[in-house]
């Protein structure tokens, strides 16, 4: 740990500067990017960085390093600055790369691009709101495997967040929820500069942000001077003592400091500052050097990597010795930071899904999925619950669902009504590694987590999106909470596989490949009302697994036609299959509970659900443009392409047309 002496060095100027100068360069070569944030956080993150993080550069995935976010993104050359000075994998080519094509040094900070970055920010909010789900990993990780003498869990989660993060409205949701829950681990730094891209903040952002924290519950350090290293590192320290509560260090800084003519306007936010501008900034902050060169001793002031590689073999010696006293424990720990499901989960999930084909209930999918996670979560202790205050409605608490609480871990959150923000705090919880997220609200508010659902998916990382009451079934609530695009939006998001299950078969299916993905999100809409069971034999259970399958053949093997459902439409096209057969019309059912999957499937088996020449409708209680990739524009969508009403669910779905007879009369006008 650092002295106060430290700061005094002359080195410690040049350490700032050579954070200043990269910024600068960085962006004047780019000729685009942000170097104000950078440049006004430089004493921070020194203080940060240098005397406190527990990081190791040469092992970025070291299980029990600090976290660090930047949740400020659009400052990323602060991070990418950090990342080659202290010895990340990250050379000065990238540097000089900064934001171009396949470079590790993306505009802003994207998970998986860089080694160091922990998550992708850049939409402001979302960052701080990660860094809250890391933190309370950290903290359900800890009472779960810590042991008397043997803290194997135990890290901070620093983050730098701006004005912006602090305008949109999920830092409230977040900031709230880790102050009810005693994060005390969580410590952020506010870059209060009073600028944000139209200027200075007093005509959009007056608030008094420490008494926002302290009604939080938050362990709040008001105006510090954020250029001063002394002042920060009191701070920190000050931080770092309280441990039932999350801090806000509100840092008063000048933006873009360092440049003589711009500092303290928006222009340095986000553009780059000119040639002119940075040759009088270098002797303003006393540096003397060409761009992109760092003199030597001041990468070595910086290196943090014989630091990192000795906190690690520390920790490596204290999980040995746990592993010797705790060898269940220590075998379990590292099977959840790997992110393997446990060696006996096949059979597991196997057994589960014939119980319930053997049950063949006749009930609403949201019950289904509430009895899917009551056969699967024992054997999952890694499987992290919550709904935004829709328990009872969305039916995601199990018989070992145990609340956490300021003063307890758990695997069942609380989000209260914070859609975005529960959403936001599973990716920090996956990102965090050691568990399996999943969070519920209705369908219709998924509009207000979606950019959460979003980053999930552009981060390819496992989390369990559930949403239940889908569409006009859910009755009498109304056009406000019966979705109508919904389920066709949220198949658009690059990356995420939508599943919409027709009975409990398949809804217990669909959670089991969800908790099995690993390289990317799931979303899983069940319904508020009952779904008939459907028969099928084994083979066409292990068909589900392909997204979409011939669920009941055309009676007399002549497919005249085919009718595609998902979910509660599926019911009904197997009733109008019926009809029709009365008639002499012999149509094919096919089930199509995750169109994502069934198009990744190979041409052959698509071509032999769905053969050229056979005319399609598809049937589902949504808008019907989703589906004329599927029933081209000879086929037909009994769909809805309106809001719906307030009614009871067998008055609306016969209202807009999901009856046997339109079914019926769709398909014979096709033909
Ligand atoms: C959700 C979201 N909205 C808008 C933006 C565009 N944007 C990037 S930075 C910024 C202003 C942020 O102000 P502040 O956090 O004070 O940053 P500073 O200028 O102080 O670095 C805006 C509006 C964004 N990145 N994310
Ligand atoms: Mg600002």
């Amino acid at each position: 740990m650092g002295t106060f002496k430290d700061f005094d060095a002359p080195v410690f100027k040049d350490l700032t500067s050579a954070i200043r100068a990269l910024a600068m360069d960085a962006v004047q070569k780019a000729n685009s990017g942000h170097p104000g944030m950078p440049m006004g956080m430089a004493e921070i993150a020194e203080v940060l960085w240098i005397h406190h993080l527990r990081h190791n550069p040469g092992n970025p995935e070291w299980f029990d390093r600090d976290r660090f976010i930047l949740s400020n993104g659009h400052g990323s050359m602060l991070i990418y600055a950090l990342l080659h000075l202290t010895g990340y994998d990250l050379p000065m080519e990238e540097i000089k790369r900064f934001r171009q094509f396949h470079s590790k040094t993306p505009g802003h900070p994207e998970y998986g691009y860089t080694p160091g970055v922990e998550t992708t920010t850049g939409p402001l909010g979302q960052g701080i709101t990660n860094a809250v789900g890391m933190a309370l990993a950290e903290k359900v990780l800890a009472a779960e495997f810590n042991r008397p003498g043997y803290n194997i869990v135990d890290h901070h989660t620093y983050v730098f967040l701006g004005d912006g993060c602090l305008m949109e409205g999920i830092s409230h949701e977040a900031c709230s929820l880790a102050g009810t829950l005693g994060l005390g681990k969580l410590i952020c730094f506010y870059d209060d500069n009073g600028i944000s891209i139209d200027g200075h903040v007093e005509g959009w952002f007056t608030d008094d942000t420490p008494k926002r924290f302290e009604a939080y519950g938050w362990h709040v350090v008001p105006n510090v001077n954020g250029h001063d290293p002394i002042a920060i590192e009191a701070a920190i320290e000050a931080a770092k003592q309280v441990n039932n509560k999350p801090s806000m260090i509100c840092c008063k800084t000048v933006i873009g400091l360092g440049s003589p003519n711009m500092a303290n306007t928006h222009s340095v936010h986000g553009a780059a500052l000119g040639d002119a501008e940075i040759a009088a900034a270098r002797p303003h902050i006393g540096w003397h050097h060409p761009p992109f060169e760092i003199p030597q001793d001041v990468y070595s002031a910086w290196d943090a990597r014989a630091k990192g590689q000795k906190l690690e073999t520390e920790w490596n010696q204290k999980f040995a010795e746990y592993a010797e006293r705790y060898p269940a424990e220590a075998v379990e720990f590292n099977r959840r930071m790997a992110g393997e499901l446990p060696a006996n989960w096949q059979n597991h999930v196997d057994s589960v899904i014939n119980q319930v084909n053997a049950k063949a209930e006749t009930i609403a999918s949201r019950k289904a999925s509430q009895n899917a996670i009551e056969g699967l979560a024992p054997v999952l202790p890694e499987l992290i619950g919550g709904s935004a205050d829709l328990a009872g409605s969305n039916l995601t608490l199990w018989s070992g669902s145990k609340g956490i609480s300021q003063k307890t871990g758990g695997n069942y959150v609380y989000y209260g009504v914070r859609e975005f923000g529960m959403s936001a705090i599973m990716n920090g919880l996956s990102l965090h590694g050691g568990l399996i997220p999943y969070g519920a609200t209705f369908l219709m508010f998924s509009e207000y987590a979606r950019n959460a659902l979003r980053m999930a998916a552009l981060m390819k990382i496992r989390n369990i999106f559930v949403f239940t009451h889908d569409s006009i079934g859910l009755g009498e609530d109304g056009p406000t909470h019966q979705p109508v695009e919904q389920t066709a939006t949220l198949r658009y998001i690059p990356n995420m596989d939508v599943w919409r299950p027709c009975d409990t078969v398949e809804s217990t299916v669909s959670w089991a490949r969800a908790i099995e993905r690993k390289d990317g999100p799931s979303t899983l809409i069940f319904s508020r009302q009952n779904l008939p069971f459907q028969q099928r034999d084994a083979a066409t259970i292990k068909l589900i697994d392909k997204g979409g399958y011939v669920l009941s053949e055309a009676g007399n093997g002549q497919v005249q036609a085919i009718l595609i459902a998902t979910g509660s439409e599926i019911g009904l096209a197997m009733n109008a299959q019926k009809a029709l057969a009365e008639e002499g019309i012999h149509v094919r059912v096919v089930s199509m509970p995750c169109t994502n999957v069934f198009d990744r499937q190979e041409p052959s088996y698509k071509e032999s659900v769905l053969p050229k020449g056979v005319k399609r409708v598809a049937v589902e209680a949504g808008v019907t443009d989703f589906w004329r990739k599927y029933v081209g524009l000879d086929g037909a969508v009994v769909g809805m392409d309106t809001f719906g009403e307030s009614a009871p669910a067998d008055v609306l779905f016969k209202h807009f047309g999901f009856t046997v007879e339109n079914v019926v009369k769709t398909v014979k006008d096709i033909l």
